[in-house]
This record gives structure tokens, C-alpha cells and sequence, in this order.
């Protein structure tokens, strides 16, 4: 599994393309462009997993560093501010990494149908 199998190479280049310059990293913006807003609960798990590199549970701080890098090669990586703000919005239990549930049910991506189709899916 890997990111361009679930979003398009052209979506992800203009996603990283937007925010090259430090400390200009939107993450809303950013799933909006590479595509990842519009996609599946089960996708966004997917990418969750691919994102959480060394299979702990959680996207760390020291992950998080590396977001950009993980779409593109060439991308710089996050500044701490930005890591930090991004953790923020995601860490539902202030333990300062990003579990599974938080980065699903954070509202990072959904639109409230899609966020009752995920609750769904795990209560199901
Ligand atoms: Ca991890
Ligand atoms: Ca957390």
C-alpha cells in the first residue's frame, strides 16, 4: 500500500507544491488538493497506516516531521511549528502523538455524512 495508490500523483504534487515555503503548511488545505478529503473512511485509515511508519499505533512528532516527504521525495520537511499544530488538531487526548481514532475522528477530513459513515463502520 502505498499513497499514490489511493491518491493521484497530479493531486499530491499540487498539494506539496502549495505549501513549499516553511511555516505555509495548512493541513486542511493540503487533504483538500492531494484529494484525501473527498476520500473513504477506510481510505483515510489506510493512509493513517502508511503514515505511521514504524507500526506503533501513532503518528509521532518525529513522523509527523517527515509528512511531506512521505508524498513527495523531494519536499521539505515540517517545521516544528507546523508539527505542533498539526498534532494539536488531531490529538484528541493531549498525549502529544496522533493515535488511529483522533486522526479519524478529528473532523481533519470529513464532512459530517462521511463522519456518520465512519462511526458506522466502526461500530459495526
Ligand atoms: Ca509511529
Ligand atoms: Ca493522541
Amino acid at each position: 500500500m502505498s499513497l499514490t495508490s489511493i491518491l493521484s500523483a497530479e493531486a499530491i504534487d499540487n498539494a506539496v507544491k502549495e505549501c513549499q515555503a516553511p511555516d505555509s503548511f495548512c493541513y486542511k488545505k493540503f487533504f483538500k488538493l492531494c484529494g484525501l478529503s473527498s476520500k473513504t473512511p477506510q481510505e483515510i485509515k489506510n493512509v493513517f497506516q502508511i503514515l505511521d511508519e514504524d507500526n506503533s499505533g501513532y503518528i509521532e512528532e518525529s513522523e509527523l516531521k517527515f509528512f511531506l516527504q512521505r508524498f513527495v521525495p523531494s519536499a521539505r520537511t515540517l517545521t516544528d511549528a507546523e508539527a505542533k499544530s498539526f498534532i494539536s488538531a488531531a490529538d484528541d487526548d493531549n498525549d502529544g502523538r496522533i493515535g488511529a481514532e483522533g486522526w479519524l475522528q478529528s473532523y481533519l477530513f470529513f464532512s459530517p455524512l462521511l463522519f456518520l459513515e465512519f462511526q458506522a463502520m466502526v461500530l459495526s
